[in-house]
This record gives structure tokens, C-alpha cells and sequence, in this order.
């Protein structure tokens, strides 16, 4: 019982003391756990004769409650001291400068896209879109590439599954178009396809814009006629000069391709255009007759012309951009240069 005051200031020197958390639980185990100072003492009471007890238990019961306060108000210290560390901790200063904000943009590819879709809108055409994931009717048998055709072949195309391939052309978003809509028609279909295909000049996807014009009276002159004023217009030259070039694709006949004449040779032969002084820029040629059988339109009574370009061989040229991979590598020091 001598030692009960020693314990209440040993207790509240002891706490005053602790600047954690769990070293303050520690403590308390000491003077109020099981085996604790101030427990064992409550415990010895029953050695103390009858007529001392009723006070020493009162005085102890004393010094417990006032070991627990002091314990409950150095919690409560330790918890708010925590919360104004945190605090200044997490502190913004909201006056510091900021770091400048860096405006993002559209890549090169997009840009010509939109391009190449608002001209043909300004020429009539509608957009039309379609899955990435076809069947081969769809991508093949429906343009005419036969079932042994090569483009068929495994090493062309990205097969998903026994029945599904990537789309190796939008192409079939025309058919697609056909089979739900009735002539005439006028649209293009941009977007991605995919080819088996890698190295300096392919890349396994690349975007295609592909046209079709289907109706009674369309013919080769207007194909000539549509695909001359596009390129004027995207390469902003009306004196443009340009060529067609007989061709071949199972899905047009006649086929042609078009060349424009070098813009950066005029013509007389250079690096950017293989010495030729052409470059070619998009295949076209009227709608084989067996396509539009395919569809149930009447190759008797309707006509159709069809093109098909490649989106970064446009931007390329349009940007002057040296290297095809340039557009998939997100190097931020190219792509900034479109912004
Ligand atoms: C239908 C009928 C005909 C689309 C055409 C081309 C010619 C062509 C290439 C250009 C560069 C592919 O990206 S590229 O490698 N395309 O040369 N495409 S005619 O003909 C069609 C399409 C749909 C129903």
C-alpha cells in the first residue's frame, strides 16, 4: 500500500513520456493488465485484516481510475499529435507554380482519315462502318477471290478461329451495305484491316479508306472524274497531274491504279518516287459483275465503280513522313509535330 503513490506518479511520468501509439498499450499491460501493478495489488487485498480493506480497496480503486484517465488523455494526445503530422504531411501548397499543361493531339493517321472522309463528303459519299472480326464469305467468297486464291492463303491472313479471320480490306463492310440497302449507293468505309504481313514498308494493320458508287448510269469516266478531284483537293493542286495504270483485282473489272505525278521530283524521276516520277496512290475499277450478283443487285441493270486506298501511304506523302513505322512507334518528339 506504501507504494500505491509511487505507482500513480510512476504511471503518469511514464505516460507523459511515451510518444507512440503502442508503446502507451505496452505500459498500460504494466499497471493495469493481468499480471499489472495495480491488479496485483487489488488482488493481494485479501491479506490486508478485515477493517483495512474497505479504505485500501477504495484508494486503489482511486489510483486505477486516475491511472486510466491519464491514460485515456495521453491517447487522445498521441491520436491528435498523429492527425497534425498527417497533415502537414499531406500539405499542398497551392501557390507553387504549376508545371505547365501539355496539349495532346490527333495522330497523323486520324488526321488524314477525317481528311479523306470530309472530302468524299463534300463529293457525296456517306461513311459506312463495319466489324473488324469477318467470315470469309464476307472478306472473300462474296468479292469474287475464289477459294484457292492466294490472298486466301494463311501467310496473308489472320485467321481467329476455323469459321473467323481479321479483316483483310473494309470490303466487306460494302457488302454489308448492299445486302441492307438498295442502289444507288454512294459510300466509303474507312478503317482498320489486317495482313500477315511485316516489314520496312507493311504493317500487320493498317487503315484503308475503300469507295463504292453503284448506279444505273455510273461508268469509268466518272470513276476518273471522282478520284481526280479527290486528289486534287487532298493535295490541294488543281493542276495535279495523274495517270491510270491497267490492273488487276478479282473484285473490279476493268482495274486500274492511280498514279499522281511526283511532287517532289515534278515528274523527272527521284528517291520519294523509285526514280519513276509517279506515285501510286490508290486501285480502283468498276464492280465485277459476279460481286454484285453476290449482293442480288442486277449487273444488267446497275453499274458500280470501286476504289481502294491505303490511309498511311496518303499521310506519308501528304506529311512527307520518310518511314512507315514512324506512325506506330508513339515516339512523342514525331507525333508532336502534328499538333
Ligand atoms: C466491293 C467491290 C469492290 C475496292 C478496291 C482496290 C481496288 C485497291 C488497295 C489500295 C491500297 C488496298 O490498302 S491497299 O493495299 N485497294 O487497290 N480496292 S478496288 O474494291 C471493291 C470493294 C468493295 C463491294
Amino acid at each position: 500500500m506504501e507504494n500505491l503513490e509511487t505507482i500513480l506518479q510512476q504511471a503518469l511520468q511514464e505516460f507523459s513520456g511515451i510518444s507512440h501509439a503502442a508503446e502507451l498499450e505496452h505500459a498500460k499491460a504494466r499497471f493495469l493488465g493481468k499480471g499489472g501493478l495495480i491488479t496485483e495489488l487489488l488482488k493481494s487485498l485479501g491479506k490486508l485484516p478485515p477493517e483495512q480493506r474497505p479504505a485500501a480497496g477504495n484508494r486503489i480503486n482511486e489510483v486505477k481510475q486516475a491511472v486510466e484517465d491519464a491514460l485515456i488523455a495521453r491517447r487522445a494526445a498521441l491520436r491528435a499529435r498523429e492527425m497534425d503530422d498527417e497533415l502537414q504531411q499531406e500539405a499542398l501548397d497551392v501557390t507553387l507554380p504549376g508545371r505547365g499543361m501539355q496539349q495532346g493531339g490527333l495522330h497523323p493517321v486520324s488526321l488524314t482519315l477525317q481528311r479523306v472522309e470530309n472530302l468524299f463528303r463534300t463529293i457525296g459519299f456517306t461513311t459506312a462502318t463495319g466489324p473488324e472480326i469477318e467470315t470469309e464469305f464476307f472478306n472473300f467468297t462474296a468479292l469474287n477471290i475464289p477459294e484457292n486464291h492466294p490472298a486466301r492463303a494463311m501467310h496473308d491472313t489472320f485467321y481467329v478461329d476455323d469459321t473467323h479471320i481479321l479483316r483483310t480490306h473494309t470490303s466487306p463492310v460494302q457488302i454489308h451495305h448492299m445486302l441492307k440497302n438498295a442502289p444507288p449507293l454512294r459510300i466509303i468505309a474507312p478503317g482498320r484491316v489486317y495482313r500477315c504481313d511485316f516489314d520496312v514498308t507493311h504493317t500487320p494493320m493498317f487503315h484503308q479508306v475503300e469507295g463504292l458508287w453503284v448506279d444505273r448510269n455510273v461508268n469509268f469516266a466518272a470513276l476518273k472524274d471522282v478520284l481526280a478531284t479527290f486528289m486534287q483537293l487532298f493535295f490541294e493542286r488543281d493542276d495535279l497531274a495523274f495517270r491510270f495504270r491497267p490492273s488487276f483485282f478479282p473484285f473490279t473489272e476493268p482495274s486500274a491504279e492511280m498514279d499522281i505525278a511526283c511532287f517532289n521530283c515534278a515528274g523527272s524521276g527521284c528517291r520519294v518516287c523509285g526514280n519513276s516520277g509517279w506515285l501510286e496512290v490508290l486501285g480502283c475499277g468498276m464492280v465485277h459483275p459476279n460481286v454484285l450478283m453476290h449482293v442480288q443487285i442486277d449487273p444488267e441493270e446497275f453499274l458500280g465503280f470501286a476504289f481502294g486506298l491505303g490511309v498511311e501511304r496518303l499521310a506519308m506523302l501528304r506529311y512527307g513522313v520518310p518511314d512507315l513505322r514512324l506512325f506506330f512507334e508513339n515516339d512523342m518528339r514525331f507525333l508532336k509535330q502534328f499538333n
